[in-house]
């Protein structure tokens, strides 16, 4: 007997971001959740638009191109801008404006729900034998970092003035595979970031969520205590990479890198000096 195909609980979402690392692979796994996916960045994107999808060309700096985006949306996964660390005049304009013009949009169109990519390079200078979780006070490592702070305080900001729901996800280093010691901690496997993306999508009263994205990792950093209700459980560990990075090179003692959470992004910069 033919199935009947079930549901989506969107009808159109927005990626940014979606040339990125991480773009690539929501692009796919968020055809689950919408009838449309509305695919966008600043750079080209491959492959072109499948039966399900729109590919949209947009700078975030772009206030009208951004609101022109949006129209039409049910909910929108944030993950366009630069990310790593740089100038502050770049990050500014991609990270802090664009991150600004995402939530003036949502305002705009009634949009109520928002997924915003954060890092844990918001938290970056906690030692690294430190439990931090989402009530820590935060201590940015960098430019890149206090722009997502700042998206963060955006996020509180449009939940109580308008009511717009977020969940911040601080990703640990989403990759293929961990590629240093660091990252046995902080490695979030893509499959564990489809779910998490999808929990933060579907979860529901979330208000302002903040949620580390990390796999079940063996020696971790970070808590999810405060993010319970949204059901994320990760099922990936970084744990049989564990023999192939430690025989990499180790950091010399006195390498403050290798002590903070952050790692490199803690000594990254200055720039144009
Ligand atoms: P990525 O650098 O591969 O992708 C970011 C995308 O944003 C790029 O395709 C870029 O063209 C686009 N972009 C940059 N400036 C833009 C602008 N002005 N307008 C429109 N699009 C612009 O980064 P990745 O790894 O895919 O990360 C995605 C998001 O997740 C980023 O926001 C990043 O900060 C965040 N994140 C990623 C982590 C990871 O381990 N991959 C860890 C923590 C946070
Ligand atoms: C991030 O925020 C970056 O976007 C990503 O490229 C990784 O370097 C990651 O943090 C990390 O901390 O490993």
């Amino acid at each position: 007997m033919p199935q009947t195909p079930t549901a989506k609980p969107f009808n159109c979402l927005l990626l940014t971001g979606a040339a990125g690392g991480l773009g690539q692979i929501l692009r796919e796994a968020l055809q689950a959740h919408a009838n449309v996916v509305r695919a966008s960045d600043i750079s080209a994107m491959a492959p072109p638009a499948g039966d399900h999808e729109q590919v949209i060309n947009c700078n975030l700096a772009d206030k009208a191109g951004v609101l022109a985006l949006a129209e039409g949306v049910d909910a929108i996964v944030h993950l366009g801008g630069i990310s790593t660390e740089r100038a502050f005049e770049e990050i500014l304009q991609a990270n802090i404006v664009g991150t600004f013009h995402i939530y003036e949009a949502a305002r705009k169109h009634g949009i109520k729900r928002v997924v915003f990519a954060s890092s844990n390079h918001v938290t970056g200078f906690y030692p690294q034998d430190e439990l931090v979780d989402a009530h820590s006070p935060r201590r940015p490592d960098c430019y890149y970092g206090l722009s997502k702070a700042y998206g963060e305080d955006l996020a509180t900001f449009y939940y109580h003035r308008y009511g717009i729901e977020t969940v911040s996800l601080r990703i640990g280093s989403s990759f293929p595979a961990p590629r240093n010691l660091r990252m046995l901690s902080t490695w979030l496997s893509y499959a564990d970031l489809a779910h998490l993306v999808e929990r933060a999508l579907l979860a529901e009263d979330v208000g302002h969520t903040v949620v580390y994205g990390v796999s079940a990792n063996r020696d971790l950093w970070w808590s999810n205590r405060y993010a319970a209700h949204l059901g994320f459980n990760p099922q990936d560990s970084s744990e049989r990479f564990r023999t192939q990075l430690e025989q990499q090179p180790q950091a010399a003692a006195d390498d403050a890198t290798a002590r903070l959470q952050g790692g490199a992004f803690t000594a990254a910069g200055p720039f144009g000096d």
